[in-house]
């Protein structure tokens, strides 16, 4: 989130749109009620099926899967067509009067720089035009046809009313509405906040829905603004904190890159990522890469780091392709992955096309599972009839498990989808055998440390170098890893204003990221938590919720990353002049000195307004992005792609390219995928709020509120096919079938889509082999192996299946 949980109370008008927080999201909801009772805001679901979100809702729309950026380009289109957007924060804040390079095109559905063959787009039109110092060009009368705007206009002029109901089966007055509802956020003392997650996200096309939404946060003004944003809501409880300290495949800690073979060397890597400003007198945090990496580097390897061994670049691994899941997985289904980690996670249950997760799996030679419960990915091996019908004795991977503590048997950190880290305490030892997750690596490292030194081996200097320095070396402790993620000053840094002064003393923790150098002098395991852990303590277990302002903000409640900041791009809360664009929600303002109020200032502190510093000071010009540069996959505007699995079997808009032409599609997988005259029923997955993921299979609590499994399906799809309420049915794909009782519901409706009826499928995820509840079948043996172009994220939310009577 740019904003987080609290702050939705401040919106005039939220959005669930791909997402269903009510039902995911519970606790996190009442902020949207809230926001009802206090600002008499409106609530608007879209979404294929009339969810518990819907039914607290002041208005509904359906929508077909996998058709969201139709219907947001549909409103780019409306709001740029009526002026019903923010003009002085568009000029002002986003990219709209900047020039883009004269050979950018895009023609029936693909950009300029497509090469077929590879599948992948040669991104060098994907430009700004550029003066004689390497500044970006601007046009500030938007009279340059190349102007962002224009072309921007150009392109979402296809996206009419009736496109929208051609393709999103969404009626046209219901998208009329949301238009209207919309449109009126554009007011500066109107705010709206989307709420989103995986409906957005689990699409060939994901990363694409949300930016079209963000285009339009931008457009109305309400980014940096209290109650506007962009906020996804999360899922396991500390996932956020999984991604910022870098657990994705090409991730280092603080969202930075893990080098690549293409960076052979610490400059090569360091030129790449330092950003160079397009814009005159525009500061930018990554012009400070350099000083986060090196203090990382630092952390990872103490003393072994040094400036002559370039902080011991050589030791980080250099990617030669992105190892997500998919990757991972197609790479164990080849035969080439000998053993696999599975540390808390199950992909039997939860990753798509179960039939070949399980063919992947039985190709390794060993397998390790940390968790603290039976997992069908622990037991992936035995036969469980139709639910898992393999022959044991065709396999042979060794299958080690080693029982964990969870989360509620430790104390630690746990980031929020605000960015809030708060700290937690254990309730409870770990039953039996069970060790804490640092306990069990602690154990491999040294185990491992071990082995390189009695046998040597091929590459050990990672191994040998790493920095190990716990109390007690098997046993890494929360606080430990807390400090070390914070960092501290390895020499004294002197304070360059005050002579003989230090802003920090060696051996001192760092009070903020400030601070990090790229000479060594400082260590930070993620300069994003840099300020979380310092001199004056645990700033994440504070519990202070006192609220001046009212707008929720509390600082002193845990700590938020970066810098206890609450409001991401607060200075665009402003006007360019300094003063709040709306005096209620006052988040910072100009004092006639610096930038003072209710949340820490994201800008430089005394850089006066009129300066032709810009707001969005993590990107090279300081303005929010209509035109994305090279930074997505498959194009630097949104365009709609069918999924990869169609009830259409075309694109309306342009029957050539049919699904996002940048999407990664391994072979196999292509083979694989279902057509609409056999598999004619688009299908979609979620959850229930009576069940979390696959782990309350092992609660009988649970089975008693939602016993088992089925699916949903819409009353004229039931009487077409002759199933009542209760029958049991098989759903199947291309990849495999499922059998499960049919719930017939009025809410889910069939749309009229580009001609044709088309019926949604719904399929709860939960159910599997393993647990102490009622067994089931794994609703990913009928999902797809396709996943988004820029984060891989597999399509789980659009995919074609047939039903019929078991
Ligand atoms: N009780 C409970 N809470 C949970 C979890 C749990 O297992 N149990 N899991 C947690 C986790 S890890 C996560 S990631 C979050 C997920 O949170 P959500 O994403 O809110 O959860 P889903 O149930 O997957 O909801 C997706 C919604 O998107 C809709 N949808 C599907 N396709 C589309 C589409 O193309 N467009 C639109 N507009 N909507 C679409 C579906 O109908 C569904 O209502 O929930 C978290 N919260
Ligand atoms: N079709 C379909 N598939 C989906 C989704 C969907 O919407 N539709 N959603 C996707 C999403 S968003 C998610 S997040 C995934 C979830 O996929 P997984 O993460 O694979 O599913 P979980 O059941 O949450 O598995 C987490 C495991 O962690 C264990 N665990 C709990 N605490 C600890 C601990 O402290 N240490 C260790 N080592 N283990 C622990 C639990 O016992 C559990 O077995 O599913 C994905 N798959
Ligand atoms: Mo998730």
């Amino acid at each position: 989130m740019t904003n987080h949980w609290v702050d939705i109370k401040n919106a005039n008008l939220i959005v669930v749109m791909g997402g269903n927080a009510a039902e995911a999201h519970p606790v996190g909801f009442r902020w949207a009620i809230e926001a009802k009772t206090r600002n008499k805001a409106k609530l608007l679901v879209i979404d294929p099926r009339f969810t518990r979100t819907a039914s607290v809702a002041d208005f509904y729309a359906p929508i077909r899967t996998g058709t969201d950026i139709t219907l947001l380009s549909g409103v780019i289109r409306y709001l740029l067509e009526t002026g019903k957007y923010n003009k002085e924060y568009t000029l002002a804040y986003t990219n709209a009067a900047l020039l883009v390079h004269p050979d950018f095109k895009f023609e029936d559905g693909l950009f300029s720089g497509y090469d077929a063959e590879k599948r992948k787009y040669d991104k060098s039109t994907w430009a700004y035009q550029l003066d004689e110092k390497g500044m970006a060009k601007r046009d500030d009368t938007l009279s340059d046809p190349r102007c962002v705007i224009n072309l921007l206009k150009q392109h979402v002029s296809r996206y009419t009313a009736d496109v929208v109901a051609n393709i999103c089966g969404t009626p046209k007055e219901a998208f009329q509405a949301i238009c209207e509802h919309l449109a009126e956020t554009s007011a500066p003392d109107k705010t709206t906040s989307f709420l989103y997650a995986l409906g957005w996200t689990q699409h060939s096309i994901g990363a694409q829905n949300i930016r079209t939404m963000a285009m339009i946060q931008l457009l109305l003004g309400n980014m940096g603004m209290a109650g506007g944003g962009i906020n996804a809501l999360r899922g396991h409880s500390n996932i956020q904190g999984l991604t910022d300290l870098g657990l994705l495949s090409t991730s280092l800690p603080g969202y930075m890159t893990m080098p690549s073979e293409k960076e052979p060397s610490l400059q090569a890597y360091l030129d790449k990522y330092t950003s160079k400003p397009l814009a005159d007198g525009q500061m930018n945090y990554w012009q400070n890469y350099p000083k986060f990496f090196v203090s990382f580097m630092k952390a990872m390897w103490g003393d072994k780091a040094t400036a002559d061994n370039g902080w011991g670049y050589d030791w980080l691994p250099k990617w030669d392709k992105g190892y997500d899941v998919l990757q991972y997985f197609e790479l164990m289904h080849q035969g080439k992955v000998n053993g696999y980690f599975c540390q808390g996670f199950n992909p039997v249950a939860s990753f798509p096309n179960k039939n070949k997760i399980v063919e992947s799996l039985s190709r390794l030679k060993f397998l390790v599972i940390m968790d603290p419960l039976v997992t069908e990915t622990s037991t992936f091996w035995q036969n469980h009839g139709e639910q898992n019908d393999v022959d044991p004795a065709k396999i042979h991977t060794e299958v080690f498990r080693l029982p964990t503590t969870c989360f509620a048997e430790e104390d630690g950190s746990i980031v929020n989808s605000g960015r809030w880290l708060q700290w937690h305490w254990k309730g409870a030892e770990g039953p039996g055998q069970a060790l804490t997750d640092p306990q069990i690596l602690a154990g491999i490292f040294l185990k491992l440390k071990a082995m390189y030194a009695k046998e040597g081996g091929a590459f050990p200097d990672a191994i040998n170098s790493l920095s190990w320095a716990y109390g007690d070396p098997h046993e890494p402790k929360p606080e430990e890893l807390a400090k070390e993620l914070n960092g501290k000053a390895l020499a004294d840094l002197p304070d360059p204003k005050n002579p003989g002064q230090f802003l920090a003393k060696k051996g001192e923790l760092l009070p903020g990221f400030a601070l990090l150098q790229a000479d060594g002098s400082t260590a930070s395991g993620c300069w994003i938590f840099a300020g979380s852990w310092t001199q004056a303590g645990n700033q994440m277990a504070r519990r202070d919720n006192s609220d001046p302002s009212g707008l929720g903000n509390t600082l002193g409640w845990a700590w938020a990353w970066p810098a206890n900041r609450r409001i991401l791009y607060n200075r665009a809360s402003c006007k360019p002049d300094g003063t709040p664009w709306d005096k209620k929600r006052t988040l910072i303002k100009w004092n006639g000195e610096k930038w003072v109020g209710v949340d820490v200032p994201d800008f430089k502190a005394d850089e006066a307004p009129g300066s032709p510093m810009a707001p969005f000071i993590m990107q090279a010009e300081g303005l929010g992005r209509l035109f994305a540069l090279d930074k997505m996959a498959e194009g630097p505007f949104p365009e709609h792609y069918e999924p990869f699995e169609t009830p259409l079997g075309t694109n309306p808009l342009h029957p050539k390219v049919i699904s996002n032409p940048a999407a990664r599609l391994f072979k196999d997988d292509k083979a694989q995928l279902g057509q609409h005259q056999q598999f004619p029923y688009a299908a979609t997955t979620y959850r229930l709020t009576e069940h979390f993921h696959y782990w309350t299979k092992h609660a009988r609590l649970n089975a008693i509120i939602q016993p088992e499994q089925f699916v949903e399906i819409g009353e004229e799809l039931a009487r077409e096919k002759g199933i009542g309420h209760g029958d049991m049915v098989k759903v199947s794909s291309k990849r495999g079938y499922i059998k499960a009782k049919a719930v017939v519901t009025k809410r889910i409706k069939a749309l009229q889509v580009n001609g044709q009826s088309v019926h949604h499928i719904g399929v709860p995820i939960h159910w599997g082999f393993e647990g102490l509840t009622k067994k089931g079948f794994i609703a990913n043996t009928l999902t797809p192996f396709v996943g988004d172009a820029n984060t891989q994220t597999p399509e789980f939310k659009s995919f074609l299946v047939n039903i019929e009577k078991a």
